[in-house]
């Protein structure tokens, strides 16, 4: 197999510990140099932390590696010649030898590959505002309808149209949770405005759940459980409101396209709340990753 699974995840899947898939794309292209790398480094002491194994994703020299060394990781962060990569770019990194942070879709699908149950990142990508005109719609959808995993995530970026993405989710039958919630996070906001279907509270009932996916065998989709950043650490949601609006004015007057839109607008978010959707985002990942390490926990005690 092309994949290469780090010797501390290996071991850990062979004996059945708990163990959680990061994405790369954050790093590379979501988060602004040089906190990325303390970022990154940090989310994986979070997981250890938590009692469950780090398995950062990337793919190096075309070489997709799951669990990355500290050399591996300083590379990714240093984003010389680190890509982009979603599910349809993994054939030509693999192909070309190419190096490249992977996004959600990637992620996801490596890491089922790997044979990783539990994934966490940040926000999920999902349907553009102006989907209309673009028809930008990110991969994740797509991946997570074809995908058995569970990620934890602050629901999806609120760059989106957010109703519409949670309607194709609803359409392509990909199941969605609030975490002790019954609304649907806002990324930056603990709330998006929009409310969800069903509520879990611990890590036992996620686990439950995946369980019975795994009975029904209805398709293989993932589970969305979509825990809100707290309401304390939040983005002043007037500030986003008003930031928000400027940065999809000036992506367009940019004519910013394609995989770009999505690192543009989180940094013009950046520059222009003075780093405070920085640290809301960071806040959002980190409750994430220490969700997804104890739910990796309840799923390999099973
Ligand atoms: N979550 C974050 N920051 C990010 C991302 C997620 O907090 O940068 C990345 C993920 O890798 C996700 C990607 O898959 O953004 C979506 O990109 P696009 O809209 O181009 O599909
Ligand atoms: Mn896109």
């Amino acid at each position: 197999m092309v994949l290469v699974v780090s010797e501390e995840v290996r071991e850990a899947l062979d004996a059945g510990r708990a163990v959680v898939a990061l994405e790369s794309t954050i790093i590379a292209h979501g988060l602004p140099r040089p906190r990325n790398l303390r970022v990154a480094l940090e989310l994986e002491e979070e997981v250890r932390r938590a009692g469950a194994v780090p398995a950062t994703i990337a793919v190096l020299d075309g070489r997709p590696q799951v669990g990355l060394a500290k050399d591996q990781l300083e590379r990714v962060a240093g984003g010389e010649g680190i890509r982009k990569l979603g599910r349809r770019d993994l054939p030509f990194a693999v192909a070309s030898a190419a190096s490249g942070a992977t996004t959600v879709s990637a992620t996801a699908q490596l890491a089922a590959l790997a044979g990783i149950r539990v994934f966490a990142t940040g926000g999920l990508g999902g349907v553009h505002r102006e989907w209309t005109v673009t028809q930008d719609e990110s991969a994740d959808l797509g991946l997570l309808a074809r995908t058995r995993i569970t990620v934890v995530c602050a629901g999806v970026k609120s760059i989106l149209d957010v109703p519409a993405t949670l309607q194709r989710l609803e359409t392509m039958g990909v199941a969605v949770a609030g975490y002790g919630t019954d609304r649907f996070p806002g990324f930056y906001l603990s709330d998006s405005g929009h409310p969800v279907d069903w509520t879990l509270r611990t890590p036992e009932q996620v686990v439950d759940v995946m369980r019975a996916q795994d009975t029904l065998a209805a398709g293989d989709t993932a589970l969305i459980v979509a825990n809100p950043v707290p309401e304390e650490q939040q983005l002043d949601p007037e500030l986003h409101a008003r930031v928000l609006a400027d940065a999809l004015q000036a992506c367009e007057a940019e004519g910013i396209t394609g995989q770009a839109v999505t690192p543009f607008l989180l940094g013009y978010l950046v520059r222009h709340t003075d780093g405070a959707s920085l640290e809301a985002n960071l806040a959002a990942v980190r409750g994430n990753v220490r969700l997804a390490a104890r739910i990796a926990s309840a799923w390999s005690a099973r």
